[in-house]
């Protein structure tokens, strides 16, 4: 037979009030006076059912203190810290190079009248100036121009007819040859034939020539006939043709030579004529 848990409460209940009371009961019998009960105590009871489970205990004391853990891993960097103050100035620099002296004072005055009446005579030229600034020396642009410097002395020096005039230079060693020729022995100077670009530089062409000589001139029609250029195709901004020239005389003459009189000509290329370089 199922009992229903209530009843279940209730027989517990009443086996325990029945554990309680049963040893009182025992330990008072002999003290009842005999005949004045009206029975006999009853025999125990067979021992009642475990009981529920009892609540959770209360939480236990703190245990002792854990050994020390090992090290965290590095944090990542922080952000810059503030600019520091600026620092203390710098020692003076060396002194710069001394300058050129200046140019010098120009006449003193003319002096005052002196006592006998006669007029002094003007003072004695001034004392040089004082140092002038300094120029500004671009290191780099000295050197390129001394190497460039360098490079046509170099160029001179190998010839042993030369003659300048303003920063062109006339160069010859009197060697003759046809039109290409000229171009060739020039080029390898990095020059070409010469070519005057004024009056000046005809004269200065000629003044290195002797009478019976004539010189090839860059001068050429090779291209278009009639129309002479210089050898990267250039027109001529100067010429000074003889008189009848250009003629393309027998129609083969597409170059130019000058002579002694520093008059041009145009003759075959294939003339021999001495070769004078420009560069
Ligand atoms: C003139 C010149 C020619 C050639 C000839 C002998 O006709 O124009 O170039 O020198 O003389
Ligand atoms: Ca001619």
């Amino acid at each position: 037979m199922e009992l229903l848990p209530t009843q279940q409460v209730a027989l517990l209940s009443l086996c325990a009030l029945y554990i309680l009371l049963v040893p009182h009961h025992f330990l008072h019998a002999e003290k009842v006076p005999e005949g004045s009960c009206c029975g006999y105590s009853g025999m125990p009871g067979t021992p009642g059912h475990n009981g529920l489970p009892g609540r959770d205990g209360n939480m236990g004391e703190a245990g002792p203190k854990g050994e020390k853990g090992d090290p965290g891993t590095s944090g990542a960097q922080g952000l810059h810290g503030k600019l520091g103050p600026a620092g203390p100035a710098g020692r003076p620099g060396p002194a710069g190079p001394r300058s050129m002296p200046g140019p010098s004072g120009e006449k003193g005055e003319k002096g005052s009248m002196g006592l006998d009446g006669i007029s002094g005579q003007k003072g004695d030229q001034g004392p040089p100036g004082p140092p002038g600034p300094l120029p500004a020396i671009d290191l780099v642009e000295l050197q390129s121009e001394l190497k460039a410097l360098r490079d046509v002395l170099n160029k001179v020096t190998q010839f042993t007819f030369t003659k300048r005039v303003g920063t062109k230079y006339f160069l010859s060693d009197k060697k003759s040859g046809v039109f290409e020729q000229a171009v060739a022995a020039c080029s390898a100077v990095g020059g070409v034939p010469a070519l005057p670009k004024s009056q000046e530089e005809n004269q200065a062409l000629i003044g290195m020539m002797s009478s019976s000589e004539h010189a090839w001139l860059s001068a050429n029609d090779r291209t278009a006939e009639g129309t002479f250029v210089d050898l990267q195709g250039t027109t001529l901004g100067f010429s000074n043709w003889k008189k009848g020239e250009p003629n393309n005389h027998k129609g083969v003459e597409d170059c130019t030579i000058t002579d002694f009189n520093g008059s041009w000509n145009d003759v075959n290329c294939d003339l021999s004529s001495i070769i004078i370089c420009e560069i």
